[in-house]
């Protein structure tokens, strides 16, 4: 998935020379990641602890990272994207789930070939380059993925799959053709993405003026999930709120009237409003100048301008168009419309910030409070007539500087007068209704998604055009055992060249084929799928990643759906996350999997050096919460790789400890070691659970620190305490630093990984603070004690102090006149 390339690369090397402690000298019991980090990598390989597990009875974590496209050397931000996902992973292992944590490419789209136009290589030979050089990155973070399920997106057994998927969803009609405005480059003579046209709407490539054509292609319906896209953002409750609200905007539900505007000559003018409550300050109308009625309406003087307006709005997009601050453009087209509710004649204008596909293309303008309008009025000279007495403060036309916007009470309304905006919207539309001249509408800003490229490196669009049997050109499927269609070999000279026809036009034998229905000549469709296809449902095929009877198999989208923890860059909020989730209604309605919605919770996140790879996880998961941005610091990294270092020495001093038991009764040198320990459990287990993975590494450090200030003691159960402290502290770095920790483990006697190992729970008696016993005097007399935490002040003494019985009946009839606090000693009360 095309993230943002955030500048340094892992350097390759990643490793310090063997036998070389991190202060340089060479001793032989020196921290030495050069010799743990292979070691362990090539056992946990062996072993296939990374694998999903198949436990019917484990609970189960599916953690996914969103996929890469593989561009060629990680960067650091990859590397915080997948050591989150993996942290996790490796967590919910020791807790005894079964996780599914899988790896793909997605490795189709724009980049891919407009690099292969560049450089005339085939864009299949630079993705296998880049998938190595990715993975050897992967491997040396030691990222604990189940390469079993790993999904390449280029590959016809991946893609073969959109294309069934295309043609079900035609079969549904949540696939449909449309016509629609594209940017079309007379230049390179064909279409072209909207980051390829520049701000002066020129090609990037040929410096030619960039047209807008209307032309065929595939869309998806959908518009017709927004209101269950919505309703599903309400059970996202562990998605950061920017993301929902940022769905909500985009999928922004909008609801209103529609009502008509008689045109004398016969025939009406249809509009949609919020604000029906203003229908008697409504002045004129304006519609959008690509209108269909516009070229009936209007006057035969002011059609050129209207056409001379349409010409100069071809090349601005919705939001330029519509945005409050943009310069309004309008042209009067001499035309008239009655308001229904007043009765008067009211001109028709055109305006550049009415858009021809959102409601029905048509406003009623209502200048007095609507600030567009208010603007557009202002400028044109039209009339501004109140209708909404503001409930705080006042407003008038005269003077005004902007419009009264706000929701108040009708003036000037008739009937209606009186009645606040949403009684009369309520009324009005009711009377719309029963005049049979409107009704109450819901508009949704979220339009269909139209997904067929003119290019090469997507999936084939499974559609062949038949003259004899289709000759609308409707398209026919091709046969579900056809698929997959597959991308013909090219040669890249003669078809990637960025000109004349898509790509895939100019390749004969992939062209033509015979028609599925009659057998005669055919052609197939030449367009193919937006990438975003590919990642709507890789999640999925995760599942079931080798399956060729189906996309993947029911029950195991019942064992592992949802995904439990999706990581992920945050500039993919609206489209991915949003057609991935459709995507997935779409799949439930077709029984392929059991759940609405396709991930619980959702981390987006605002980014190595020869230490190894533990100190360089350690790291980016210790500089700060997940959300928050992140700037690499050398010094840190050193701090971490100091932080490992000391935790070796302190493991090293205690090796003749290992494995010894503990006895039932401990001296209290050993208990101060054993409640460390358990603090420390406790800790870490917490800050896991709330995913604050860099508080769970500060609580290690701390231990460290606590540890070391321990008096030196010796004995059977100190001993005892110490192999149990150092197995522990091994179990909390083993997400972070999973070497170091099953290295630390495997001298503490554990046989096999960390990851397979239960995580041990900490003794809830243990991590209680110490107390401190207070004497309670009354007038200097003792009358009680109190026990509190060590660390209470005389707001938590006191209240239990008053509260004890025989403390209490001194107070009988007398006035607490003074009250003195002695800490970790006596409270005393004065009275009299
Ligand atoms: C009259 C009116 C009076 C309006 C008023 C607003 C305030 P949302 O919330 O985005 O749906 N509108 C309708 N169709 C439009 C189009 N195709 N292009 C541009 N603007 C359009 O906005 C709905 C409001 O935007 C509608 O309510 C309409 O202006 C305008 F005091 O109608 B209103
Ligand atoms: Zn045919």
């Amino acid at each position: 998935m095309g993230s943002n390339p955030i500048p340094p690369t892992l350097p390759s090397d990643t490793a310090s020379a063997p036998g070389t402690s991190p202060s340089g000298g060479v001793d032989p019991r020196a921290y030495d990641p050069a010799r743990i980090e292979p070691k362990w990598q090539q056992r946990w390989a062996a072993s296939g602890v990374d694998r999903a597990g198949h436990r019917p009875a484990a609970h189960k974590k599916y953690v996914l990272e969103m996929f890469p496209y593989p561009s060629g050397n990680m960067h650091m931000g990859h590397v915080r994207n997948y050591l989150i996902g993996d942290v996790l992973a490796r967590y919910y292992r020791a807790r005894g789930f079964d996780v599914l944590h899988p790896f793909g490419w997605d490795a189709l789209g724009l980049p891919a070939e407009n690099a292969a136009i560049k450089d005339q290589r085939h864009p299949a030979e630079r993705t296998a380059e880049n998938i190595v050089t990715f993975n050897s990155d992967t491997q040396r973070l030691a990222l604990s993925y189940d390469w079993d399920r790993e999904v390449n997106t280029s590959d016809p057994s991946y893609y073969r799959w959109n294309q069934w998927f295309f043609i079900k969803m035609l079969e549904r009609g949540i696939v449909y053709r449309r016509t629609s405005r594209v940017n079309w480059c007379p230049g390179c003579a064909t279409v072209i993405a909207n980051e390829q046209v520049k701000d002066d709407g020129k090609c990037e490539r040929s410096g030619d003026i960039v047209e807008q054509r209307d032309m065929p292609e595939w869309a998806f319906r959908i518009t017709a999930y927004a209101e269950q896209l919505l309703a599903g953002l309400e059970t996202l409750k562990e998605w950061p709120d920017r993301i929902t609200s940022m769905q909500r905007n985009w999928i922004g539900k909008s609801e209103g009237a529609e009502l008509e505007f008689a045109l004398p000559a016969g025939g009406a003018i249809r509009v949609f409003t919020t604000r029906l409550d203003t229908i008697f300050g409504c002045t004129y109308l304006v519609v959008a100048p690509e209108h269909p009625l516009v070229e009936k309406i209007a006057t035969a003087e002011q059609l050129p301008k209207i056409r001379a307006l349409v010409a100069e709005l071809k090349n601005q997009d919705a939001a330029t168009r519509t945005d409050e601050k943009a310069e309004k453009k309008g042209v009067d087209t001499g035309a008239f419309a009655i308001n229904p509710f007043t009765g008067a004649k009211v001109p028709v204008w055109v305006a550049n910030f009415v858009l021809a596909n959102y409601g029905t293309g048509a406003v009623m303008s209502v200048p007095a409070h609507d600030q567009r309008d208010f603007l557009f009025a202002k400028k044109y000279g039209l009339p501004i007539t109140q209708v909404i007495a503001p409930i705080k403060g006042e407003w008038q036309v005269e003077g005004a500087e902007n419009a009264s916007t706000e929701d108040g009470t009708l003036v000037a309304s008739g009937a209606f007068t009186g009645k606040t905006s949403a009684e009369a919207r309520v009324g009005l539309t009711a009377e719309a209704e029963k005049r049979g001249i409107g009704k109450k509408t819901v508009n949704f800003h979220l339009r269909d998604w139209g997904f067929s490229r003119q290019r090469y490196w997507g999936t084939p669009i499974p559609i062949v055009y038949c003259e004899k049997c289709d000759p609308e050109r409707k398209g026919i499927p091709v046969p579900l055992e056809q698929l997959p269609v597959k991308l013909p070999d090219i040669d890249v000279k003669a078809v990637l060249t960025g000109r004349g026809e898509p790509p895939l036009a100019k390749v004969p034998s992939f062209v033509l084929t015979t028609c599925p229905k009659c057998g005669g000549p055919a052609r197939r469709e030449t367009e193919t799928m937006d990438t975003f296809v590919d990642s709507t449902w890789y999640y999925a095929r995760y599942l079931s990643p080798r399956d060729d009877r189906a996309p993947f198999e029911r029950a195991d989208a019942d064992r592992w759906l949802p995904v439990d923890v999706y990581v992920g860059g945050p500039e993919h909020a609206v489209m991915h996350l949003l057609y991935f989730r459709f995507w997935t209604r779409v799949m439930k309605e077709m029984g392929l999997v059991g759940v609405d919605e396709p991930v619980k919770r959702l981390i987006t996140q605002g980014i190595v050096k020869k230490h190894g790879a533990d100190t360089a996880r350690l790291y980016v998961m210790f500089a700060g919460p997940p959300e928050n941005d992140f700037d690499w610091s050398d010094k840190q990294v050193e701090g971490c790789s100091r932080f490992l270092g000391r935790v070796w020495k302190l493991v090293q001093a205690h090796l003749s400890s290992a494995g010894a038991p503990l006895p039932a009764e401990v001296s209290p040198a050993a208990a101060a070691i054993r409640k460390i320990a358990h603090k420390c459990l406790k800790r870490v287990t917490e800050s896991m659970e709330k995913l604050s993975f860099n508080t769970a590494i500060a609580g290690v450090m701390e231990t460290l620190n606590s540890l070391n200030e321990l008096p030196a003691a010796s004995g059977a159960d100190v001993d005892g305490a110490w192999n149990e402290a150092l197995r522990a502290i091994a179990t909390c770095l083993s997400p972070f630093a999973p070497h170091f920790a099953d290295e630390v483990a495997e001298l503490y006697g554990v046989k096999e990984s960390l990851q397979g190992a239960p995580w041990p729970e900490f003794d809830p008696k243990l991590v209680v603070d110490d107390t401190v016993s207070y004497a309670v005097q009354v007038n200097g007399k003792l009358r009680g004690e109190v026990t509190v935490a060590t660390g209470s002040g005389q707001a938590e003494v006191e209240p239990l102090a008053r509260a004890v019985d025989t403390v209490k009946a001194q107070f009988e009839g007398k006035t607490v006149k003074k009250v003195i606090f002695v800490p970790k000693r006596l409270i005393n009360f004065v009275v009299a």
